[in-house]
């Protein structure tokens, strides 16, 4: 079951989820490759993103030294275990480029737009 809700993502795409709050859009991890699904995304602040480690290997999702509004790390997991959910709200409109600590070639971004964009 949960191989195939994996696979129905991968055709549907990232898809709003819409609740009380503001959404929350959906990033995997497969478990046969180093990236993310999708690797870009575009939102609006107040948003957030859920990462799923989907994979049998732990990774560190952090953000790019020196990228985002302020020095820290906008995007930072710590040790991000199989089977898990990272989960963040960017709160600031901006560029978000993030990879993996671990394995370095993984890398996304996010797009946060502002609310009226
Ligand atoms: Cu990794």
């Amino acid at each position: 079951m949960i191989i195939f809700l994996f696979f129905l993502s991968l055709i549907l795409g990232p898809l709003p989820v819409y609740g009380a709050e503001s959404p929350s859009y959906d990033i995997q991890i497969p478990p046969d490759a180093y990236k993310f699904i999708p690797d870009k995304l575009t939102i609006k602040a107040g948003d957030s993103v859920r990462w799923h480690n989907n994979s049998d290997r732990k990774h560190v999702l952090s953000s790019v030294p020196g990228s985002g509004n302020s020095d820290e790390l906008e995007i930072f997991s710590d040790e991000f275990h199989p089977g898990t959910i990272y989960s963040h709200t960017f709160k600031e409109p901006g560029e978000y480029p993030y990879f993996c600590y671990i394995h370095n070639k993984m890398t996304g971004i996010i797009t946060v737009r502002g609310k009226d964009q």
